[in-house]
C-alpha cells in the first residue's frame, strides 16, 4: 500500500492490496486520527517557511551583508594636514578604492594600507594597530598573494601634494563578515613611500591621515545606488 498526502486529503493507492485489519497500522491510528496530523503538518509548513526566510533575510542585512559603496573620511593626525575621502566598493575585479588625499608634500610617494583595528582615536593613529593581515603573511607587494592583505600601492602626489586615487585590490571584500573583509579596519596614509620589503610595515614612516571603515547606518541598495545617479 502506498500513501500519499496531496492538498491535505489522504490517498491510498487501489491498485494495492487490501491492508488486514489486524495490521499494525490500524491498531495505532485510525483514518480519522491520521488526516488530522497530515493536516496540522501542511499547515505548520506554511507557516513556518516565510518565518525561517524572513529571519534569514534579516541576518543577511544585519551584520554579514555586502556593501555596495561606502566612503571613508581621511582625517589629519597630531600636527599633519593631510585628509581626503576615499569611496570603497566591491565588484568582480575586487575591492575598488577611488577617491583624493590633499595636504601632502607634493611630487612624493606614501604608504597607504588598511589597519587591523577601525581606531583612529590616538594623536598618531597608532590605536589603528598594524596592517590588516588575516593570513599572517610577512610584508610583500602588493600585487602578489604573498602580502598583507589590507597593503596597497602607494599615493602618487601631484606638484599641489595632491593624490588621486583609483585602484583595484584583490581579495578584499566588504561588510560579508568573511575574512577579507574591511569593514572595521582603518585607512591609514603615511609619511614615507612603502618599499615593498622592509619587515613589517615596509618602512613608510609616521601616520599623517586616519579613516576608520565602518558600516554605514542604513545600507545602500544597488536600487539606491542607480536612483540617485
Ligand atoms: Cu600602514
Amino acid at each position: 500500500m502506498r500513501i500519499a498526502s496531496t492538498d491535505n486529503r489522504l490517498i491510498m493507492s487501489i491498485t494495492d492490496p487490501p491492508i488486514p485489519r489486524t495490521h499494525p497500522f490500524f491498531k495505532e491510528h485510525s483514518v480519522m486520527t491520521v488526516i488530522p496530523s497530515l493536516a496540522s503538518l501542511a499547515l505548520a509548513a506554511t507557516f513556518l517557511a516565510p518565518a525561517a526566510l524572513a529571519q534569514s533575510t534579516d541576518s543577511l542585512t544585519s551584520s554579514s551583508a555586502q556593501i555596495n559603496r561606502l566612503a571613508v573620511t581621511l582625517e589629519a593626525t597630531q600636527g599633519n594636514r593631510a585628509a581626503g575621502t576615499i569611496t570603497l566598493s566591491p565588484d568582480n575585479r575586487g575591492l575598488r578604492v577611488t577617491g583624493t588625499v590633499t595636504g601632502l608634500d607634493a611630487n612624493s610617494e606614501h604608504g597607504f594600507h588598511f589597519h587591523e583595528h577601525g581606531d583612529c582615536s590616538a594623536p598618531d593613529a597608532s590605536s589603528a594597530g598594524d596592517h590588516f593581515n588575516p593570513d599572517g603573511h610577512a610584508h610583500g607587494h602588493p600585487d602578489t598573494r604573498q602580502r598583507h592583505a589590507g597593503a596597497m600601492r602607494n599615493l602618487k602626489t601631484d606638484g599641489s601634494g595632491r593624490a588621486e586615487v583609483d585602484m583595484y585590490v584583490d581579495l578584499l571584500t566588504l561588510g560579508d563578515g568573511g575574512k577579507y573583509d574591511v569593514v572595521g579596519t582603518a585607512l591609514i596614509v603615511h609619511a614615507d613611500a612603502d618599499d615593498y620589503t622592509s619587515q613589517p610595515v615596509g618602512n613608510a614612516g609616521a601616520r599623517l591621515s586616519c579613516g576608520v571603515v565602518e558600516r554605514p547606518a542604513a545600507v545602500q541598495s544597488a536600487d539606491e545606488d542607480n536612483g540617485n545617479g
